[in-house]
């Protein structure tokens, strides 16, 4: 049996708020029931996901530098650092693994300043605006890219 890729999932600040805040723009499902889906899906792939969460930038640094040589891909929602970390692009950068950047919204008919990302051009694709199926279909496409498809 080929051994599981193993993908590193982060969430960005506020998205522990999921369910409870906000579900006319994000939703009514939380963090805990899109992990648990993403890890079925994960499974089913033959993928072992570890899921991260943080309101705090260097801590997401910290574990984004620690999937090197320890995970094959992570799967991001930068949430708002998206439009503003420098440091969370450096940090993606150095870990020289694929990354594939997700959102809940479509960020590109939201406010102007969402348009634009640190992390989508060191990314190997983006998919925003399906709601917790972002993450599946991210999910995916990170690993039909792993196994070397177009
Ligand atoms: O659509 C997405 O997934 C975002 O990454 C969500 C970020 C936003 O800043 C990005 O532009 C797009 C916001 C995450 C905040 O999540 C909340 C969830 C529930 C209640 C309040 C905030």
């Amino acid at each position: 049996m080929p051994e599981a890729q193993r993908i590193l999932v982060i969430h960005g600040p506020n998205l522990n708020l999921l369910g409870s805040r906000e579900p006319d723009v994000y939703g009514a499902t939380t963090l805990a029931e899109i992990d648990r889906a993403l890890e079925a899906a994960g499974k089913e792939a033959g993928a072992s996901l570890e899921f991260f969460q943080s309101n705090h930038e260097g801590e997401l640094v910290e574990r984004i530098q620690a999937a090197a040589g320890a995970a094959e891909g992570i799967l991001i929602n930068p949430a708002g650092l998206t439009h503003t970390s420098v440091v969370l692009r450096d940090a993606l950068l150095a870990t020289g693994l694929p990354v594939v950047e997700v959102h809940l919204s479509n960020v590109h008919a939201r406010e102007s300043f969402r348009r634009t990302s640190l992390v989508s051009d060191v990314a190997v694709g983006v998919v925003c605006g399906f709601g917790p199926a972002s993450y599946r279909l991210g999910l995916t496409g990170l690993l039909s890219h792993l196994q070397g498809s177009p």
